[in-house]
């Protein structure tokens, strides 16, 4: 009896341990913290954001979310927060995407990758492609519910569907369910198709109030709803301020309700904002401007709108889009132009030459100079010469030796020493692909990598370690001393 009385306490002590002294462990790598997210490469990952509510997150990756779909006997992904306990933390999707997430709730509220964030929680720079989301009320692909949350450069396709009827509010929408308390809403859009038999149903958002804003946002989604259903947003509710500017919505719109935003309790508030007269079906809208589609495909139309940084259009061809999502187009670059392969020796004090190739249809003079990184770090000189020639690229290090072709080349100098800092822990013998990234002077984006070969030991984190032999010693102490006497005194 009192054995038996022991091995239960003992028990007792030991899952009280167990709760305690096994705190959580994210998966993936990092700590959680700002400097040191945890980076999510599989769906998995994004399923255990659940069990830390408040931390720092990024994707590491494009992930494949389709495995969702028989998920938890068909309900699929569990959203990520609800109403006791919201998400406060941060995801950066770092431009990254989320393809087929699934979720089939359709008696549950809150619903979406996220079902519920409270302030403080930011969300950024991922795209959610064809997600299928099912809920009952707060349904969305990326946010169910925003309770005041920072929601910035994200995307969605795919569909939505809410409560299958009923006079009530469901709040759903293409990118977030219901935005409120202060929430906004910036530089995102939504193609998604959104389906709801009640109330406050969006192509971006089913409800925007409580001082929340939509700003540089739009969505061309087909929306249907019962009533309060918008192109945009369903309800855009006054009282306490919601409002709305320079967004669009070009879908059609099925139910009661407008083209733009389909209610406006009290007032919401729209400015610049514009809707297809002709693709929507509808002619009024409790805000915005209505146009026919020949006028949404011109510059013109849109007043007070940034073509510079925020919108591009191709005039007479498309409607306007979001300049943050546009790729770079890709470009050659050589790394020590005339050498193959490309040794880097990471003990160099001099400087790594590199060239972004012209050709036929690419004019290097095109680009903005002070743009110009590679591996992040900025070119100390730049000049235009005839250097090389491009080849094709089907193996990403392929290189050659080959010189001019008659097409002008943008020739560039790095430090050798930043770029080495840049690029961290390295060993003798590691291929290692640098990427330059630069834009051009009409803001187009441009990319393009090539290889190097690394020469010698590179380990950043330890600086007494002067000669990087990872040891210690009086040898490094000596080096340091010789290379300040050179630096110092020697002039070559
Ligand atoms: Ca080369
Ligand atoms: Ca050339």
């Amino acid at each position: 009896m009192r054995s038996k009385s022991i091995l239960v306490s003992a028990m007792a002590v030991l899952v009280v341990l167990g709760l305690c002294g096994s705190a959580w462990a994210f998966s993936g790598i990092g700590s959680g913290t700002e400097p040191e997210p945890y980076v999510i490469t599989t769906v998995q990952q994004l399923q255990e954001m659940q069990d830390k509510l408040s931390a720092y997150y990024v994707l590491g990756g494009d992930i494949d979310a389709s495995a969702t779909s028989s998920w938890n006997g068909g309900e699929g992904f569990e959203p990520v927060g609800n109403i006791t306990t919201g998400f406060t933390g941060t995801l950066d999707g770092l431009g990254h995407i989320i393809t087929g997430l699934f979720i089939h709730k359709p008696s549950t509220d809150f619903v979406a990758l996220f079902g519920l964030l409270r302030e403080s929680a930011e969300i950024g720079n991922v795209g959610l492609a064809d997600a299928e989301i099912t809920g009952y009320s707060d349904v969305g692909t990326l946010v169910g519910y925003s309770g005041g949350a920072k929601i910035s450069h994200c995307w969605s396709s795919g569909n939505v569907t809410g409560i299958e009827s009923g006079s009530v509010n469901s709040r759903v929408g293409g990118l977030v369910g219901r935005s409120s308390e202060d929430s906004s809403i910036l530089q995102c859009y939504s193609i998604a198709d959104v389906t709801s038999g009640a109330w406050q149903v969006g192509g971006l958002s089913g409800y925007n109030g409580h001082g929340s804003v939509i700003i540089d946002c739009y969505s061309t989604g087909n929306v249907k709803g019962y009533h309060k259903v918008g192109g945009l947003v369903g309800d855009n509710c006054y009282p306490e301020g919601g409002y709305v500017k320079r967004c669009y919505s070009t879908g059609r719109v099925t139910g009661g309700g407008g083209g733009l935003i389909g209610y406006n309790f009290n007032g919401g508030v729209t400015y610049d904002s514009y809707w297809d007269i002709n693709t929507s079906g509808r002619t009024s809208s409790k805000g915005g401007i209505g146009k026919t589609t020949a006028k949404m495909m011109r510059q013109a139309t849109f007043v007070s709108w940034d073509f510079v940084e925020v919108w591009d259009i191709i005039e007479n061809e498309t409607y306007p889009f979001l300049r943050p999502f546009l790729k770079p187009i890709p470009v050659t670059i050589d790394i020590k132009p005339g050498s193959c392969p490309n040794p880097l020796n990471v003990k160099s004090r001099g400087v790594l030459p590199v060239a972004v190739l012209g050709s036929e249809d690419f004019d290097v003079s095109s680009i903005d100079a002070a743009s110009i990184r590679l591996a992040g770090v900025a070119p100390i000189r730049s000049s235009f010469e005839d250097v090389a020639t491009p080849v094709s690229d089907s193996n990403e290090c392929e290189c050659s030796t080959e010189g001019p072709d008659g097409f002008l080349d943008l020739t560039l100098k790095f430090e050798t020493q930043r770029i080495v800092e840049a690029i961290g822990e390295v060993d003798h013998g590691d291929e290692l692909v640098l990427e330059l990234t630069a834009v051009l002077s009409d803001e187009t984006r441009i990319e393009g990598s090539d290889c190097v070969i690394i020469r010698g030991k590179h380990k950043p984190l330890n600086k007494a370690d002067f000669n990087g032999d990872g040891i210690v010693d009086m040898a490094d102490f000596a080096a340091f001393a010789g290379n300040w006497l050179q630096s110092s005194i020697v002039e070559y």
